[in-house]
Order: structure tokens, then sequence, then C-alpha cells
């Protein structure tokens, strides 16, 4: 088994490079070739006039302010994320630890609107603001994920976004706060949501580094920095943050199917600002039976199948069996 442990921060090396940035409402053959040479490279881009109204986006931010802002037992009865729910401070199962606390949840529909009685005293619009958010972040995943098989020139173009258009896909959806350095301390976080101007410094992780198991991650966040992408082993190239804009990173399951192609970037989130960050994710996710392996135009003599097709159960049962910062995929290859 190949364990990758997390570098600890102090070791690492801060590189700050010009990430790719593409522009939706560009020519449409050049933005897949556009999309399909970010995914190569950096697994990583920045999706701008994405067309998702913002007014989507700043309603869940609310949900998950006010969620956040309640006191720590109250936020607690809503967890823990077993495997949904709130979350504080452990990520998964296996002693993962970060200076976050989150909302993890499946975006199957009955389950929205079954949980959103926990997180809000007004579950109908926490249940309608993350219902639109998904539903915005699906379209466009499922939109990126057809510009990206044109660019690839796959036969089959619907061959990635068929996974999540699925009604049994396995998306996942997640509210994350880092919390503002405290007032009284250099390196403790404070997880009320006081904005701390007076604070010292202190970098902690907030997510451990790590790579995403599904097939594509669409990410927005406030106007805090925090994220970073690693595309060397101990670099860290620091993601400025944007409001207005998707990131977009490739996962295990699309290195996978492009036949290692796309890489899966690794990433993760440190805290040390003296203001909140907010983050919402969702990952786009195959249904639990469907058969992972790389379309036929995407193997060639040159370029061998890299990897045995597995489930995305069986891919999804081995993540949860190891830590964050595993390289998981690395135990599909058939070389
Ligand atoms: C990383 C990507 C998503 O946030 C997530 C995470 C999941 C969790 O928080 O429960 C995992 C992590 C993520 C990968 C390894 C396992 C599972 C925590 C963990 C230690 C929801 C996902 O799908 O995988």
């Amino acid at each position: 088994m190949v364990v990758a442990t997390p570098t600890p921060i102090r070791s690492d090396k801060i590189e700050a490079i010009d990430l790719p940035i593409i522009d939706l409402s560009g020519e449409r053959s050049e933005v897949s070739k556009l999309i399909v040479r970010a995914c190569e490279e950096f697994g990583f881009f920045k999706v701008i006039n994405h067309g998702v109204p913002f007014d989507i986006i700043s309603k869940v931010e609310q949900e998950s302010l006010t969620f956040f802002s309640k006191p720590i037992p109250e936020k607690q009865m809503a967890g823990p994320p077993n495997p949904f729910g709130y979350g504080f401070k452990n990520i998964g199962f296996n002693g993962d630890m970060g200076e976050v606390e989150y909302i993890l949840l499946h975006t199957n529909p009955l389950s929205i609107s079954q949980c959103s009685k926990t997180f809000s005293n007004d579950p109908s619009r926490f249940s309608s603001a993350v219902s639109g958010y998904i539903e915005a972040a699906r379209r466009l995943a499922c939109e990126i994920l057809d510009l990206i098989a044109d660019g690839l020139w796959v036969t089959d173009t619907s061959v990635f976004s068929r996974l999540i258009r699925d009604v049994d896909n396995d998306s996942m959806f997640r509210l994350n706060h880092y919390p503002p350095l405290s007032k009284d301390s250099d390196t403790s976080p404070s997880y009320n949501n006081n904005n701390n101007t007076n604070s010292c410094s202190g970098t902690k992780v907030g997510f451990g580094e790590h790579t995403d198991p599904q097939i594509l991650t669409l990410l927005t966040s406030n106007d805090v920095g925090g994220l970073q992408i690693s595309l060397d082993a101990g670099v860290w190239t620091p993601v400025p943050p944007d409001p207005t804009a998707f990131w977009v990173n490739v996962g295990d399951v699309l290195q996978a199917m492009t036949n290692g192609r796309f890489k899966s970037v690794r990433h993760r989130a440190i805290t040390g600002s003296f203001e909140s960050r907010m983050s919402i994710a969702y990952f786009a996710a195959p249904p639990l039976n469907a058969k992972i392996t790389a379309p036929p135009e995407m193997v060639k003599p040159e370029s061998p199948i890299l990897y045995r097709p597995f489930t995305w159960a069986e891919y999804k049962k081995t993540t949860y069996s190891l830590r964050l910062g595993d390289t998981r995929l690395n135990l599909f290859r058939l070389d």
C-alpha cells in the first residue's frame, strides 16, 4: 500500500504561479482545448463567466454563516457526520484532524430535504438554497465534462457527464468553515464568527493535503484565502480567493478515466487569516454500481491501460479505509 504522509507546514515551499483561468463564454472548441490543457498540467483551473447567478451562491453562504455562528453544542446536535452531518475537527474515520468545521451532505434531493431541519430553523429556506446550488453546480459540472470529452476527441461525448446525470449519482455537498485566528493566542483559531483584527500570526492545517476521490470538484469560497494546490511534493501554490468564480479540480475517477492523462490534484486548506474562510464544494460522483474504466480513445499502444476497472462503490470503500493523504488510486494500477 502506498501511503503519503502529509509534509509539515514548516518545511513546505510556497510558490506563487499563474493558475489557468477558463472563460466559459469563449468559443467552444477553444474552451475545450484550454480545459484539457489545464487538466493535464494542473488538474485544476478557475472558471469565469460560468452562468451561475451569484444569488445562488450567496444564499448558501448565508445559510452556512447562520449555521456556523451557532454555539458549538448546538451545532454538535447535527453531528457527527456518520457519514453525513456536522463535523468538528475530525475528518473521515481514521484519525485525520484539521482546524475546520463542516457540514457534509449527500446531494440526493430527498436526503437534503430530510436533513434540513437539523441545520436550520427555517428548513425549507435551507433546503431550497442548498438544492439550488447543487443543481447549478451539477449543470456546470456536466457542461465542463462534455467540453472535456470534446477536447479529448472521445466519440461518446457524454461518457463522463452521464455518470452525474444519472439519478443514482453519489455526488456530495460540503460546507466548510475555517475559523479566524483567535485574539488571545498566537496559534489557536476561534470558532465563533468574530472578525478579529488584532490577533497574531500562526498557520495551521485546516484540511490536510489530499486528492478528491470523485470525478470533478467545483468549489466556491468567500474572499478569504487558504486553499493551496501542490504540483510537486512539498511545493504549494496559494489559490487567490475569488467569490465570483468556481474553482474546478480533477478527482481520482477522472484521472482513471483519462488513463492517467489528467492529474487528480493534491490540495489542502490552511488557516492563519484574521477572517473566517467559508467554502462550498460540490463533489461530482458516479452511481455506486458504475464501472470506472477509460474509454477506448484514451488507451493507445504508447499509453496502455493504467488502472484495472473498478466500481465507484469499490473505490469509495477503499477511500474510507485509508487516511486523507493516501494515494489510493495507485492501489488500482495494473503495473
Ligand atoms: C476528500 C474529499 C471530500 O471532502 C470527501 C472527504 C471524505 C470525508 O470528509 O468524509 C474523506 C476524504 C474526502 C478522502 C479520504 C477519506 C474520506 C475523509 C477521509 C479521511 C467528502 C470525500 O469524498 O473524500
